[in-house]
């Protein structure tokens, strides 16, 4: 039997980085696997290079998934790295003092508030914005927020608890970085908005608006690294490299990059010295990886969905989702944006086919096409209305479209395979009501791309609708091969 991995019996020689120091400098929101696989990692060598007091008081959303383990195991967890050329195991030990945010708001806010704390980073997902999808500000009108708006209880909204914990800051008026790693375009700026909303509808003072203005700078980031869920088979497997059983593992790919704004208020780690990025020039970077990286992920997950592939490596086998992703990559993404200087796009792409063929990740296309209401915000309007509004169709990003409705909200006699049915949006109940009576196809994509889940200025696109309209008869009646065929014309 192998001992459960503990502080008494860790493999220090495989660390990363160097171990945190008690003292923690750093609030994460979001205790999931990405961070764990990513900026944890960067922060591990950043204290290696350069030192600090950057240990990482850490909250999950909600569950004790990975606070459960991580506490049994004196902070400690593996990294997993699995590449064609075999498998690596890393011990990682920043975290420290962590916590389950919707058991205890009030932790979270006080850390916030603590000016020993210098940055708040968070990975809490396209939803953890709390954003209203037609006009892509906080949604303050939602159920959700109206209620916690209201109350006198400590907010729970990931904004809420930010904007609350800001508030109580300005007690010492010690500066803070709110640095948001989500797949988000222009990701400070949002995360900005939506806490300069919530003050606002809870009234907050002239004093904490001026202090978020003035003394809380929220950088853009680009954060890249494909990091699928933890299997067994992982645990075996660090049982097996590292000796000892770790109950919360995370498997990664090698690649890993991280492009950031320098625009920290109250300093950061030596990220730079772990290999990041910091240019002026992220939002490129956040084209790059939204549209070549994130808005091909869903095309491959809900057209691998509808044709059986469980992964994304099956489904980029697949030779139809494989012309369709390369067609949308070069027609539809491409000519929307502005490379950052000196990039080279066909390094990119041959590097992302790299990284989706590999065998090893097992990367779910059910995971990748999970939240898609939330996630193809980031990754369909903008560019489609770039076209769209010089009079060309961006038939790709119609087909994903289509793609994603043939999987969450099929027309009536439709059925997209046992796969579909583990795709999880919180859309879902919405879309299903939206498109209740439907007559026509074109009736059914009407009532969602106009339904308010989508912005308006897609949703009066009508070339746009019809389009979808059309490509999802084809996949619907002829398969994935043939929309993808049509797509192609
Ligand atoms: C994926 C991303 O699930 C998804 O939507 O596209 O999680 C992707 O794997 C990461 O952004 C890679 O950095």
């Amino acid at each position: 039997m192998t001992a459960a991995l503990n502080r008494s019996n860790a493999p220090f020689d495989a660390l990363v980085g160097a171990s945190a120091p008690d003292r923690t400098g750093i609030v994460h929101l979001g205790l999931g696997n990405f961070h764990r696989a990513h900026a944890a990692v960067y922060t591990a060598q950043a204290m290696a290079a350069a030192g600090g007091d950057w240990g990482i008081r850490g909250f999950a959303n909600s569950s004790d998934r990975v606070v459960a383990p991580l506490r049994a195991q004196d902070n400690l967890y593996s990294i997993l790295q699995l590449t064609e050329s075999g498998a690596q195991a890393g011990l990682i030990d920043v975290h420290r003092n962590l916590g389950i945010a919707s058991a205890d708001p009030d932790a979270v806010v006080s850390a916030i508030a603590d000016p020993a704390h210098r940055i708040v980073t968070l990975t809490v997902s396209e939803a953890g914005y709390t954003r209203d999808a037609v006009t892509g500000r906080l949604a303050v009108d939602s159920p959700a927020l109206t209620a916690e708006l209201k109350s006198a209880e400590t907010p729970r909204s990931t904004i809420g608890m930010i904007a609350r914990g800001l508030t109580r800051r300005v007690e010492s008026g010690e500066p803070m970085t709110v640095l948001s790693c989500d797949n988000l375009q222009s990701a400070g700026e949002v995360t900005r908005a939506a806490v300069t909303d919530y003050l606002d509808a809870a009234g907050a003072s002239q004093d904490v608006v001026d202090f978020v203005q003035k003394s809380v700078s929220f950088p853009n980031a680009m954060v890249d690294r494909i990091v699928p869920k933890t299997t067994a088979s992982h645990t075996a497997a660090v049982a097996g490299l590292l000796g000892v059983e770790d109950q919360a593992p995370v498997p990664a790919e090698d690649f890993t990059m991280w492009v950031l704004e320098d625009d920290f208020a109250a300093g950061r780690p030596a990220w730079d010295q772990a290999g990041a990025l910091f240019t002026d020039e992220v939002e490129a970077y956040e084209m790059v990886k939204l549209r070549l990286l994130n808005g091909s992920h869903s095309l491959i997950a809900y057209l691998g969905v509808l044709s059986g592939a469980a992964t994304i490596d099956a489904s980029w086998s697949l030779d139809s989702v494989r012309s369709a992703v390369l067609g949308g990559i070069e027609h539809d993404y491409l000519p929307t944006f502005t490379l950052p200087t000196g990039f080279d796009a066909t390094d990119y792409v041959a590097q992302l086919d790299a990284r989706w063929r590999n065998p090893l990740i097992g990367h779910a296309t059910t995971q990748v096409g999970s939240d898609g209401s939330l996630k193809l915000l980031q990754r369909i309007p903008d560019a489609a209305l770039f076209h769209l509004r010089q009079g060309r169709m961006p038939h790709h990003l119609a087909l994903c479209t289509a793609a994603w409705i043939a999987c969450v909200a099929p027309p009536l006699g439709f059925t997209p395979g046992p796969l579909a049915a583990d795709i999880r949006d919180p859309a879902r109940e919405a879309l299903a009501e939206a498109v209740s009576g439907a007559v026509t196809t074109d009736d059914h994509v009407r009532r969602i791309l106009g339904g308010g889940f989508f912005p308006a200025e897609l949703a009066a696109e009508d070339s746009f609708t019809q389009r979808v309209a059309e490509l999802l008869a084809v996949l619907t009646r002829d398969g994935v091969p043939a929309a993808t065929a049509d797509a192609a014309h």
